[in-house]
């Protein structure tokens, strides 16, 4: 735990600019497994959802309390996490579910007829 003496104010903290970075995997994984087993469109809105989540509520939550920088984005950076995630849904819907037909769904009626 930090004693909040030797952290910067949280608004001080270098935001990440990157287009592509180390999350950026994580961010197409999630939205292939989130677009293979429920509707896409609640997968784009659910993880676009968590961007201002993650920029506004928890990176200062998580730097404040435990001093962790995690979640300090620039606009640019959560833009390209939402058309990521949005790439990710695509392959997973119309790709992935396809071929390996999930175990559930969520929120989402079946077509299947048998
Ligand atoms: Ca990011
Ligand atoms: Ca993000």
């Amino acid at each position: 735990m930090p004693d909040g003496n030797d952290l910067l104010a949280f608004d001080q903290v270098p935001l990440n600019n990157q287009l592509i970075d180390f999350w950026t995997l994580a961010h197409f994984g999630s939205g292939a497994a989130l677009g293979w087993i429920m509707h896409p469109l609640l997968a784009i809105a659910l993880l676009t959802l968590y961007e201002p989540y993650e920029v506004y509520i928890l990176f200062p939550f998580l730097y404040e309390n435990f001093g962790i920088v995690f979640g300090n984005e620039t606009y640019i950076n959560s833009v390209s996490d939402i058309i990521i995630n949005t790439i990710g849904v695509a392959v997973g819907y119309y790709s992935l579910r396809k071929r390996y037909p999930p175990p559930f769904t969520l929120f989402e009626r079946t077509t299947k007829t048998r």
